[in-house]
């Protein structure tokens, strides 16, 4: 048996650079299911310190609501990843839901980082636990990924991160996400994220993980956003970073089941009661085929429908 992954609202995810302070009140009266301050890409080497410093004052200092809420740290492979979890669980409260590490591509990164947490909660008495989100977007990690999802009791959510990944593989763009014209058939575009996209969900799942799907640069393209998160959600993702706040609407949308879905699976629940009262497992609604399997496909949407509202 898979363990669920904790009930949490995810759709969507909006990275915050934590070198822009103005910003964080804006993220924190959205609508973004989770938000996580980033101290890692979004800032210059030059400006560690002080994102970190702001990030640590903004946990506590204002009110997150309800959201997931995370830091994203820098890489074990530099030198800030020490200082920016001491600072952030010796410091900054029991609000922060999730450390955020970029880059795994070990599952020992995940044990080294489990220890190194556990010693500074057991020292500074923290009272509450932080959970992980593994960013994967190294071609290491994404070969690593199962390893890395099950390497800590703490771990809660994989993130693809698609700009580190297509460097790391070598793909040739320079765009955030969506699709490559050059990545076609004779029929159309296809998706050049879909075997990491799958990998990330499977492992995910696998270890009862919510799997975040990776951003989509192009925050001016409303469409392409939308028709990258309707694959996303197709795969199993959970939900889907943002690196805008003018994306996070879309994303909250495509990733809840519409009234449509819910009548649906709420039809099928009828139906394959019905047929458990005539004593029978597989049955025809609709000239298609129902059996025990629909109740968990039928379930498993009235469940994120009703976590949503
Ligand atoms: O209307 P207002 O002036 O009050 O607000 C602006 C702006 O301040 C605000 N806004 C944001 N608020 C919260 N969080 C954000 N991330 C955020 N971005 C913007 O929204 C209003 C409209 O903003 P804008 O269209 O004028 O946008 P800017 O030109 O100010 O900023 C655009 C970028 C893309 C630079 C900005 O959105 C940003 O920095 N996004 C996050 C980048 C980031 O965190 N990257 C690292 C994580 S993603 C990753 O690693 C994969 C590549
Ligand atoms: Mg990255």
């Amino acid at each position: 048996m898979t363990a669920a992954p904790l009930a949490r609202l995810h759709r969507s995810e909006l990275a915050v650079p934590a070198i822009r302070p103005e910003l964080f009140p804006k993220a924190a009266a959205g609508l973004a299911d989770a938000v996580f301050l980033d101290l890692e890409d979004s800032v210059p080497e030059a400006e560690k310190d002080r994102a970190r410093a702001n990030a640590v004052a903004a946990l506590a200092g204002i009110d997150w609501g309800r959201k997931i809420l995370a830091v994203r740290v820098n890489g074990q492979d530099t030198p800030h990843f020490y200082k920016d979890v001491i600072a952030l669980l010796e410091a900054a409260g029991d609000r922060l839901d999730v450390i955020m590490i970029p880059k795994v591509g070990d599952p020992r990164e995940v044990f080294a980082a489990d220890l190194l947490f556990s010693q500074i909660e057991a020292s500074a008495g923290r009272a509450r636990r932080v959970g992980l989100g593994l960013v994967i977007e190294t071609a290491k990690g994404l070969a690593n990924v199962e390893a890395i999802a099950t390497a800590s009791p703490r771990n809660e959510s994989l993130h693809l991160g698609v700009a580190d990944l297509a460097a790391s593989l070598g793909m040739r763009t320079t765009a955030i996400g969506g699709l490559n014209p050059d990545y076609a058939s004779p029929a159309g575009l296809l998706d050049p994220w879909h075997f990491a996209v799958s990998r990330v969900i499977t492992a995910g799942r696998a270890a009862g993980l919510r799997p975040i799907d990776g951003p989509y640069g192009d925050f001016r393209d409303a469409e392409g956003l939308e028709a990258a998160a309707r694959r996303g959600r197709a795969l199993g993702a959970e939900g889907k970073m943002v690196i805008h706040p003018n994306q996070v609407a879309t994303l909250n949308t495509a990733f809840q089941p519409d009234e449509k879905e819910v009548v649906q699976a709420r039809r099928v629940l009828a139906a394959m009661e019905a047929a458990r009262l005539e004593g029978r497992a597989a049955v025809a609604l609709d000239g298609k085929l129902l059996d025990i399997a629909s109740i968990r496909q039928a379930e498993a949407m009235v469940a994120k429908a009703e976590r949503a509202a």
